[in-house]
């Protein structure tokens, strides 16, 4: 796909989809609750479609309408063996959290993905989860999926995990569900708490204190009605795109604000960003209108507990301080090596690709902006946050992009190119 700079402000309102790891979180703890659980403003990406997917090869079924998801949910012990593996795509969400579920069934299971999953790091879960009890192998031995989990009782346990992960959190919560005794999670530093929340909203005792989030064993879930707030890490380019673009004023309707995730937000004011927050919403996961308008940008420093709140938005916030004023660091986000592509590298390819003075470190990158970019070609390595940063960078580089498999976009965001053209007028 092609892109040439815009000489004229973005100016327009728009709707971003649902969020993602609460849209898969819906579906999954949906599944596991009595009763009907019914989705709206479900995130019709296709990491949200392999849960669905998962969870229809084991039993549960599953209705998907453009106005609504309906999940029949059969209770804790609802669950069937699956005829044949499970495939979970690209989506790291899914093959971890549903790892945790799966390790108490009363059957074996083989979960495997793409590529780029058979190559993320899966011993987080699996030592964890080890711990409790489950039987759970890495098939190659190489740590990664395919994984095989023979169901086994599982014993509560406290966790230290040495990472910031919502995926693990979550994957050990899920699994002491089904445990004997209480099970807890301490982190480094708090990681999204959706698990949390949903999981109380449908009926389980959960506690969070400090960095750490405990669940109780054995409680009904009752199915819900859930409408997803729409998603912050969806939101960020058009929060990129707004701030940079000159006379921009873009209101994004429907933000998901939890503070667990609202980092971008942080961090763009600390750079300078102009925002208005309307409509603000508190409860549960709060939600706001967010009006965005054009703001000169300068570099910051990134690190520390605010990583997990943004560490999604990384390759974007990457492309705001590539056209800031100063230096840019961001620390302490080793994690970005092993999300769907090692996006420190793929962003400091990218952007020395167009001009950018940018130097990757063990845990970030150091962006000293504020020079003209180029147009280029860029390779995404098939992640779809790199894809739709580089379209937010080539609103203002000079000359044409090319975005090599720009459809990748599709993970998170199917409708990200209409979106942004619709703002182009
Ligand atoms: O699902 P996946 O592929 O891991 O998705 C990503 C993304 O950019 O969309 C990460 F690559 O988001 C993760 C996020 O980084 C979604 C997530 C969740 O829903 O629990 C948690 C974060 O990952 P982690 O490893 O920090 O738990």
């Amino acid at each position: 796909m092609k892109f040439q700079i815009i000489k004229h402000p973005l100016k327009g309102e728009i709707q971003i989809p649902g969020d993602k790891s609460i849209s898969h979180r819906a579906v999954m703890f949906g599944a596991l609750a009595d009763g009907t659980t019914e989705i709206t403003n479900f995130l019709q990406g296709a990491d949200c479609l392999s849960t669905i997917d998962c969870f229809r090869k084991m039993g549960i079924t599953i209705d998907n309408t453009p106005e609504q998801i309906t999940v029949y949910g059969k209770g804790l012990d609802g669950l069937t063996a699956p005829n044949g593996e499970l495939y979970t795509g690209n989506s790291g969400t899914t093959t971890r959290i549903i790892s945790g579920i799966l390790a108490p069934q009363s059957f074996t299971t083989v979960l495997n993905g793409d590529a780029s999953i058979q190559k993320r790091p899966m011993k987080r879960i699996m030592d964890p989860l080890s711990q409790m009890g489950a039987s759970i192998k890495s098939i190659k031995g190489n740590g990664c999926a395919p994984l095989e989990i023979t169901g086994s009782p599982l014993k509560g346990i406290h966790y230290q995990s040495p990472v910031a992960s919502a995926q693990v959190k979550s994957a050990i919560l899920l699994a002491g569900l089904y445990a004997e005794g209480e099970t807890s999670v301490t982190e480094p530093a708090i990681s999204r708490n959706h698990t949390e929340l949903m999981l109380q909203f449908f009926g389980a005792k959960v506690s969070s204190l400090g960095n750490t989030a405990t669940v109780s064993p054995r409680p009904v879930l009752t199915g819900q009605k859930i409408c997803v707030p729409g998603d912050i890490s969806s939101a960020a380019y058009f929060i990129a795109a707004g701030l940079l673009v000159p006379g921009s004023e873009i209101l994004i309707q429907n933000v998901g604000m939890n503070p667990t995730r609202d980092g971008i937000i942080k961090v763009a004011e600390a750079m300078g960003a102009k925002f208005m927050r309307l409509n603000e919403t508190v409860s549960g996961e709060p939600t706001c209108d967010l009006l965005v308008s054009y703001s000169p940008l300068k570099g910051t420093v990134i690190e520390g507990d605010l990583i997990p709140t943004l560490i999604d938005e990384l390759p974007v916030i990457a492309i705001m301080a590539a056209f800031a004023e100063g230096t840019t660091i961001i620390r302490d986000a080793a994690e970005l090596k092993v999300k769907e592509s090692n996006r420190i590298d793929v962003m400091v390819e990218n952007l020395t690709a167009m001009g950018c003075d940018i130097t990757g470190t063990d845990d970030g990158m150091i962006i000293n902006g504020g020079k003209p970019l180029h147009g280029a070609v860029i390779d995404p390595h098939l992640d779809h946050r790199i894809a739709m940063s580089f379209a937010v960078a080539s609103l203002l580089a000079e000359g044409e992009t090319e975005i090599k498999d720009a459809e990748c976009v599709n993970i998170s965001y199917p409708n990200f190119y209409q979106d942004l053209k619709s703002l182009c007028r």
